[in-house]
């Protein structure tokens, strides 16, 4: 019984989901030298409009966000106009979009954009080479200075702008995932000892400062983030996160948002820090709109909706192998397997 999932959902007064079943963001990769969204881009999305939000792939606010190969940006002209091609797709098409506002933070390589050094909150590095591009190696970031860190409250605000000007129904702010939010609210890289660092009430000022910038700018109406209580990827878990994520939470309950999503890749794992899965400890700590994510197919998703664990669904794996996954769903058609295979192509 999937039913549930076509069930319209009103985010707020300004935005109402035709269904409860999201596109994830899903990096591809596949933007043009100059990071703007290409026809091929433009195709891919407009098939998908059927969900009842897509959310872009992550896609940089400036130059020094980037972490790997083209990935799209909205930083420029050229940006904002590729990526209003995708608005006018999917909005013919009945669909809504969000963009994904993402920088990566100490996970960014100064290869893409010409540079010599990446910043963080804090000069700890993670080990290893960028996927897809082996020989670049990851740098040790240099700790950003506070004028920096106003500098990308700042950036992030105008990419906001920027992605409503491009046709965006909205953003959502990446502060999961291990990139450059995310590394202010973890112990493992945020070792600050200023206002930003130090104690949960200095390490949630950043994430909050960006989320008051964006929401002062376009509205919170069209304004949501995704955070990622648990360090699972690029990033070393500490039991003290657990303090710090408590407080964003209950702050983030003194605003508005459009809704609150959680950065995760499998929900069924139960984090002992977390008293249980992530999507139930958002929703525990939350009282905004949650999007449930993370090997879901829509039967449990169903379920999971059904018993109130959380509002919507963000599929991401499943809409990469099935273009035409809400239409499947809806019929109870077979949909195709997803692998890693089907990642170089875009269809
Ligand atoms: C992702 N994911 C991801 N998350 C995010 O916040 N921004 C992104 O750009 C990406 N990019 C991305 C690319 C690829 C190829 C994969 C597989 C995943 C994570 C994604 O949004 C989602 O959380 C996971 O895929 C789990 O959901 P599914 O795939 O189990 O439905
Ligand atoms: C696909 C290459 C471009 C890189 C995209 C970055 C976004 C995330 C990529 C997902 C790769 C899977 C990582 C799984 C981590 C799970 C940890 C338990």
């Amino acid at each position: 019984m999937t039913d549930i999932l076509f069930t319209p959902v009103a985010l707020n007064e300004r935005i109402e989901l035709k269904n409860r079943i999201l596109m994830a963001p899903l990096t591809r990769c596949m933007a043009d030298d100059a990071l703007v969204p290409t026809q091929a881009m433009v195709d891919y999305y407009a098939r998908r409009a059927d969900a009842g939000l897509i959310i872009s792939e992550a896609t940089i606010i400036r130059p020094d966000g980037q972490g790997y190969p083209n990935t799209p940006g909205i930083f420029n002209q050229a940006q904002i106009a590729g990526w209003r091609k995708v608005t006018d797709a999917v909005h013919e098409n009945g669909g809504k979009i969000f963009a994904q506002l993402w920088h990566t933070g100490r996970v960014a390589h100064p290869h893409f954009w010409g540079g010599t050094e990446v910043i963080a909150p804090s000069a700890v590095g993670v080990e290893g080479t960028v996927p897809r591009m082996r020989e670049l190696t990851y740098l040790v970031p240099r700790e950003a200075t506070a004028l920096e860190i106003a500098q990308l409250v700042e950036d992030y605000a105008k990419a906001a702008e920027n992605a409503i000007e491009a046709g965006f129904d909205g953003v959502e702010i990446h502060g999961a995932n291990g990139y450059m939010i995310d590394e202010f609210l973890h112990y493992d890289s945020n070792r600050r000892d200023d206002e930003f660092g130090g104690s949960p009430e200095n390490m949630v000022r950043f994430p909050l400062q960006v989320v008051d910038a964006v929401t002062s700018r376009i509205g919170a109406a069209r304004t949501a983030l995704r955070i990622s209580p648990a360090a699972y990827f690029n990033i070393q878990p500490d039991a003290r996160d657990r303090a710090v994520f408590d407080l964003l939470l209950s702050e983030l309950d003194t605003r508005e948002l459009a809704y609150l999503h959680g950065g995760i890749f499998d929900d069924s794992v139960h984090y002992d820090y977390l008293d249980g899965r992530v999507s139930e400890y958002l929703r525990r700590h939350s009282r905004h709109t949650l999007v449930g994510v993370g090997g879901y197919d829509a039967e449990t998703a169903a379920a999971a909706i059904a018993s109130n664990k959380f509002d919507v669904i963000a599929i991401g794996r499943p809409f990469i192998a099935n273009h035409d996954y809400v239409a499947r769903v809806r019929e109870g058609a077979e949909l195709k397997p997803y692998s890693d295979e089907l990642l170089p192509v875009l269809y």
